[in-house]
């Protein structure tokens, strides 16, 4: 579905599907489920889901003659210590904008020390969280025109960049071809919402052949209405982009809310439990902000029997690990 668009390459290849095989049976054993580790996917700054979607964004800012990488995230975001990451490896400047999108967080440790270190231009800004266009960001834009730069636009989390959608169609056809070796299909995908062209991207990679209402987004945002309406234009913009030939709708969108509470970036009890378990059982780490959230929601959803019994399901885990350096208090007795 994307051989006629440029790719960079910045990721090692396609990501492992592991089994959580003590995580299923803690749960009662009555579906199987896999991770699929897009949080090993490169070496690049500890890796994540914004790197597949950077691969087909990355041509077009070379192309383009840009200078400098710009982009948006809350404090603790993942998503501008991957631009800082890739615009070092290829040899750009970054201006990375940190709005205060989550309240009391830690500016010297986790995700944005890692930016620092890797000599992106940092800058605090004290603006609330929202997945749309920011302002904040518009204004450092100008500024590196007006300071003789050249930048180079890219929204928060990569999502309404016009490509932002095609890497994660690449991870559902990756998933096709796994599964040949695997010798079985999955079920079910489970993936963590916020900006939506991760969730976007599987809905198209996965109507190709008939399965995108079996990718169940489990909302991280807290403005769900957004963030689904937000899926759903770059599902439908990204569709056309490949000329997959059928149309996505909203009912295509199925997006869970119930594990986004108390607000983004804050996790409740059940949250911090779920990243417990997970870390307990399997020895693998998710965080307070996303990977946390859709990892409470698999446990929720296996134990109220929402997937029909030996149904198989893969977890996407998109990253994001860093973050939780930020939560050092929350997690100081384990
Ligand atoms: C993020 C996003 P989407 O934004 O594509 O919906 O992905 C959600 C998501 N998991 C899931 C992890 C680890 C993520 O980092 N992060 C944002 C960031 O600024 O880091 C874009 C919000």
């Amino acid at each position: 579905m994307l051989t006629k668009f440029e790719r960079y390459p910045l990721t090692f290849g396609p990501t492992p599907i592991e089994k959580l095989d003590r995580l299923g049976k803690h749960l009662g054993g009555k579906v199987e489920i896999y991770a699929k580790r897009e949080d090993c996917n490169s070496g690049l700054a500890f890796g994540g889901n914004k790197l597949r979607k950077l691969e087909y964004i990355i041509p077009d800012a070379i192309a383009s003659d840009a200078d400098t990488l710009v982009t948006v995230g809350g404090v603790q975001s993942n998503h501008t210590r991957m631009v800082a990451a890739v615009a070092a490896k290829i040899g750009m400047k970054c201006l990375l904008v940190q709005e205060s999108w989550v309240p009391h967080q830690d500016s010297v440790v986790g995700n944005i020390l890692l930016s620092r270190i890797m000599g992106a231009e940092v800058r605090l800004v004290d603006d609330n969280f929202d997945i749309g266009i920011r302002r904040s960001w518009e204004k450092a834009l100008d500024e590196v025109k007006a300071r003789g730069g050249r930048p180079y636009a890219i929204p928060a989390g990569a999502s309404v960049h016009p490509n932002g959608g095609l890497g994660y169609v690449g991870f559902a056809e990756e998933v096709r071809a796994q599964e040949k070796q695997l010798g079985f299909a999955f079920d079910y995908f489970v993936v963590c919402t916020v900006t939506g062209s991760t969730h976007a991207g599987m809905l198209v990679g996965f109507a190709k052949d008939g399965r995108q209402r079996n990718v169940i987004g489990i909302d991280a945002s807290a403005t769900p209405a957004k963030t689904k309406a937000q899926v759903l234009s770059i599902a439908q913009h990204t569709a056309k982009l490949v000329e997959l030939g059928t149309e996505l709708v909203e009912d295509d969108v199925v997006l869970l809310k119930e594990y986004a509470y108390p607000s983004y970036g804050i996790p409740s009890r059940g949250t911090k439990a779920a990243i417990r378990l997970c870390a307990r059982l399997e020895g693998m780490i998710t965080d307070p902000v996303y990977e946390g959230k859709s990892m409470q929601g698999v446990i929720d959803l296996v134990q109220k029997g929402f997937f029909p019994e030996r149904s198989r399901l893969l977890y996407a885990h998109l990253g994001g690990a860093p973050a939780i350096n930020g939560y050092g208090y929350t997690f100081r007795n384990g």
